[in-house]
């Protein structure tokens, strides 16, 4: 069940009266839904989505199920920083608390994702070369980053009832968890209904979900360089597949080059993910007026 608080305790997350907060209920600011007894329940979505587009400072970030020193010290001048170290530290909490402070300070989910997480692992990845206190490091701070991701994906606003669909995934053989969750997160962000089927997806598989799902957008993030060599055979039956649905394919990833066809663009970040994504709804918007 998703996350809630009554209208006592969000008020007290934001340092307003209870009053305010029932007033913004009944206008309409804030959306609430009902307990069977008749309460008032906001989910921390809609929390998340009020304070984030009205401002509101957080006075007890813990209610938002963010320790409080973590939401501050992200939101702070050396908030990166601070990112940087909860997640090589695996420290979970902390590493969620100031990713989501950034967040509801204004940052955008794709400038922290290609930022101190992305930072955070390519760092990992030297260390890794140092033997196995490096090897335990890199799958700890790949938890660290699994978790942040999917509590951000949880606090992101629910998606309109006519939301555009994206789906996407890493290629068989490609155990990498990361960048393919990180395009679900930042395209929850953007409003999209999004659908990761995760690493190590057969192109099958991936063309079977596109008949059901009918995307607008498909993904796929390439990094383990001997699963994108193989996928170069897969992947035109794919981008026929994506087309035949009407949709785009973007591709991204460390290795992407590596399956890239002449016809197929690579996109570099997240940052760039997120602009396509409004590049599509645009268009969409254009072609209906
Ligand atoms: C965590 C990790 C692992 C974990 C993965 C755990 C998991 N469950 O996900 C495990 C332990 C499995 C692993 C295994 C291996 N790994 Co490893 N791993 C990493 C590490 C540290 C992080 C990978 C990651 O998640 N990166 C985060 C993503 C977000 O960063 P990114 O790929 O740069 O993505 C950015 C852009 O490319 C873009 N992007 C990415 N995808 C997409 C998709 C779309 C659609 C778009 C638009 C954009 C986009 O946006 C991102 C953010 O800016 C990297 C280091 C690194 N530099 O990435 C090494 C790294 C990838 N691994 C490496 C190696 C050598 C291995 C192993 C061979 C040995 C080992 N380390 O144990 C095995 C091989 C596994 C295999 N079958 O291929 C090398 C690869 C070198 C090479 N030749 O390419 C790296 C680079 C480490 C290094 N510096 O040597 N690894």
């Amino acid at each position: 069940m998703e996350h809630s608080l009554s209208p006592k305790d969000f008020a007290a997350a934001i340092g307003v009266s209870e009053s305010s907060v029932k007033r913004w209920a009944d206008d309409g600011s804030i959306r609430v839904s009902r307990t069977a007894g008749g309460h008032r329940r906001i989910s921390f979505s809609e929390a998340f989505r009020f304070i984030r587009r009205s401002g509101a400072g957080i006075v007890r970030p813990e209610l938002l199920g963010l320790p409080a020193a973590g939401a501050a010290a992200g939101a702070g001048p050396t908030g990166d920083d601070f990112i940087v170290q909860a997640l090589r530290g695996g420290d979970l909490a902390m590493a969620r608390s100031a990713l989501a402070g950034r967040y509801l300070a204004g940052a955008s989910i794709g400038a922290l994702l290609d930022g101190p997480m992305t930072a955070t692992l390519h760092e990992v990845g030297e260390a890794w070369k140092q033997g196995p206190k490096g090897i335990h490091l890199e799958h700890r701070v790949t938890d660290a980053c699994l978790h942040s991701l999917n509590f951000l994906r949880s606090v992101l606003p629910a998606p309109a009832a006519d939301a555009p669909v994206a789906l996407g995934c890493a290629p068989a053989g490609d155990p990498y968890q990361v960048p393919t969750l990180m395009a679900a997160v930042v395209l929850a962000a953007e409003g999209w209904r999004e659908i990761n089927l995760g690493p190590n997806l057969p192109a099958d598989a991936l063309r079977s979900a596109v008949a059901e799902h009918e995307p607008r957008l498909v993904w796929i993030s390439f990094t383990a360089p001997e699963a994108a060599k193989h996928a170069v055979r897969q992947l035109e039956r794919v981008e026929t597949a994506v087309r035949a649905a009407g949709a785009e394919l973007a591709i991204g990833g460390r290795s992407a080059s590596l399956a890239a066809g002449p016809g197929s663009a690579v996109l570099e970040s997240m940052q760039a993910l997120a602009a396509f994504a409004r590049g599509l709804v645009a268009a969409r918007a254009a072609a209906r007026r």
